[in-house]
């Protein structure tokens, strides 16, 4: 299934490095993006995103609960929650890649000073956590189901992964090296028989097994895998399912309770299964997430229906206003889409990572980069309050993009996703390169033989269809270069103005510097409609343009038109309207203000009206609105 394109010793600026696979991913300095849509917002991240959460840390006190650790005062002083230390290494993360990707000195010296405050607290024996183990906090592991203490090494570990991997072996990764060693000690095969309540230190110490090629890290890995699924966690109100702690992972058919925690162990578990040569475990998981997608996953590719315990619903249970759909879970079904993507070769799995990272990723963060949805539901009822720049929310408040959460794990999480970006957009094999995701880009690499290749990638995308990939560096004899053809494209895409066969447009020939190829993908509006099961939208459409998810926001209705005051007219269908879309809208009239129920139909057609939709990604960034992707037919 798999063959090995690369081993241990290679390295490069990204993310996720495995060993073998089909497809080998490229680091930040092969890939920029140069404009357009995802520059744009990596711009965005390294100038406002990255430095607002570090004021934010910085003011509410998660980065000082470090320092009062050192001094005796962390009992009276420490704010935030039991993970707030896994916030200040997500954001040292994002600042890891961006200084990777930029160079920028300032932002280098921020690391090394939040390195220091961060170090200084590391037991001798690597223990490292601001929450336990003092007189007065609550013995070390003595909560593993919400104490998250693991969950933080993890985070501590993709830190410092993102140091080394952008070349500044440091103290940082002196550090983790330090906690990642304790942790093989003490939950090693003769040490305590736990897993954490919240999955995230295997995806992290496979990765720095891989970094640093200690086989004991990626053991104690596929430790954990193994040993979640056996109810060494309590049975709490939402069952073990929680933290999937109910059924072994190789056994499960579909991911289940808390979104993050079932998409980062599935993560690991891919990673463990690629360098273990356990096929079973990866098809396993290909499997759950397979499962996953057809059955609980929403059309912007956000999953998680329950807000009480941030939870998968069940099957086809995907209520549009009651979406929870966490940000953080979108982050984490792209890193698990694009593990599948490089164990597996198959590039359908590029558009997984396409369909969520411009409906749930770049939901997230406002315009300016400076506040962020933590939940992305698909309707909103109700106009939210617009969040005050200068307070705190709570997570899945009415409110609308807020600078701050009192739990702000997407916020920083959305930071290292965009400052990592260029990782996303494509691989090598042997002898060919594979492109997954569209922008304005340069690709300088080598091929898996060797030969070096230079790509310049020209578009519009996601706004229009057209991609030219010219070739600034032609790899000496015959190399393949195939372009992944989303599954709405295909049928109707061409290459060069000939016909694409499939869902990948391939050219393997001698090229020549200067040579060009044309993707033309047809980014017109599309009407999608749901399955049946999802009752939830029964009776509705949602409008599609390329790989954005299209809404009506009230902003762009006639007079005081509620959002569910409005029908599309399907008998004249939408047209394309700048970003987004046009199409035939109807007022709705109720009959009843007292009683909705009735024998007959309870709301008449009114007026018609154009109906503007645009990306869904940019809805409330004109202030407060009603909101909805699935709209009834008329
Ligand atoms: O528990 C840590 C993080 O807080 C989770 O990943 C999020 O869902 C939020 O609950
Ligand atoms: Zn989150």
């Amino acid at each position: 299934m798999r063959t090995l394109v690369h081993n241990w010793t290679t390295t490069r600026p990204a993310p996720v490095l495995p060993s073998s696979g089909t497809l080998r991913p490229l680091g930040l300095d092969e890939v920029t993006l140069t404009e357009g849509f995802w520059a744009d917002r990596q711009r965005i991240n390294g100038e406002a995103s990255i430095p607002h959460c570090d004021y934010w840390e910085t003011r509410v006190g998660w980065i000082d609960n470090f320092r009062h650790a050192l001094d005796g005062s962390v009992v009276q002083h420490r704010r935030g929650r039991e993970f707030s230390d896994s916030d200040v290494y997500k954001m040292v993360e994002a600042m890891a890649w961006e200084v990777g990707r930029t160079g920028d000195p300032a932002l280098n010296a921020r690391i090394a000073e939040l390195t220091a405050v961060i170090g200084a607290v590391q037991e001798p024996d690597g223990y490292l956590n601001t929450k336990f183990g003092r007189p007065g906090q609550g013995e070390r592991y003595s909560d593993l189901a919400w104490g998250h203490e693991l969950y933080c090494y993890g985070h501590l570990i993709q830190a410092a992964v993102a140091r080394l991997r952008t070349g500044h072996d440091d103290e940082l990764v002196a550090i983790a090296r330090r906690a990642a060693d304790h942790v093989c000690a003490e939950f090693g095969p003769d040490g305590r028989d736990g897993v954490c309540g919240h999955p995230e230190i295997e995806v992290a110490l496979v990765e720095l097994a891989r970094a640093t090629g200690e086989r004991s890290y990626l053991d104690q890995a596929a430790l954990f895998v193994e040993r979640r699924g056996r109810g060494t966690l309590p049975d709490i109100e939402f069952g073990r399912e929680y933290y999937q702690d109910d059924v072994p992972v190789r056994d499960a058919t579909i991911l289940r309770g808390h979104a993050v925690r079932a998409l980062y162990l599935s993560a690991a578990a891919i990673d463990v299964a690629v360098e273990t040569g356990d096929d079973a475990l990866l098809e396993a998981v290909r499997d759950q997430y397979e499962a996953t997608l057809a059955r609980r996953t929403y059309l912007t590719g956000g999953m998680g229906s329950h807000h009480q315990d941030e939870a998968f619903g069940d099957d086809h249970e995907l209520p549009p206003d009651r979406a929870y759909c966490e940000t953080c879970a979108g982050v984490a079904s792209v890193m698990v889409a694009w593990r599948l993507l490089l164990a597996t070769g198959d590039t359908h799995w590029g558009d997984v990572v396409e369909r969520t990272l411009f409906n749930v990723v770049a939901t997230s963060p406002a315009a300016d980069g400076r506040a962020f949805f933590y939940t992305n539901p698909l309707h909103k009822r109700v106009p939210g309050e617009t969040a005050h720049p200068d307070e705190v929310s709570a997570r899945a408040l009415s409110r609308l993009r807020a600078p701050w959460f009192e739990v702000s794990c997407c916020p920083t999480n959305v930071a290292r996703t965009f400052a990592s970006l260029g990782a996303y957009v494509a691989t090598v094999s042997d002898d060919a390169l594979q492109l997954h995701q569209y922008a304005p880009a340069r690709i300088t690499t080598t091929l898996g033989d060797g030969r070096a290749i230079g790509l310049e990638v020209r578009t519009g995308y996601p706004y229009a269809g057209d991609v030219t990939v010219r070739v600034t560096t032609a790899p000496e004899g015959e190399a393949g270069l195939s372009l992944r053809v989303p599954a709405w494209a295909v049928g109707s895409a061409t290459l060069d103005g000939e016909p694409v066969d499939g869902e990948v447009a391939t050219i393997r020939r001698a090229f020549a510097e200067g040579d060009e190829v044309r993707l033309s993908l047809p980014v017109v509006p599309r009407i999608t409609t749901a399955d049946n099961r999802i009752d939830a939208v029964r009776g509705c459409v949602a409008v599609e343009r390329g790989p954005l998810v299209l809404c009506a926001e009230s902003t762009d209705l006639p007079g005081d038109l509620h959002v569910d005051a409005i029908r599309l007219d399907l008998a004249s269908p939408p047209t394309a309207d700048g970003s987004g879309a046009i199409g035939r809208g109807r007022a709705v009239e109720h009959a009843s203000a007292t009683w909705p129920y009735a024998a007959g139909p309870r709301e008449r057609d009114a007026d018609t009206f154009e109906l503007r939709l645009v990306p869904y990604h940019e809805w409330a960034n004109r202030g407060p609105s009603t909101m909805r992707v699935w709209i009834p037919t008329a």
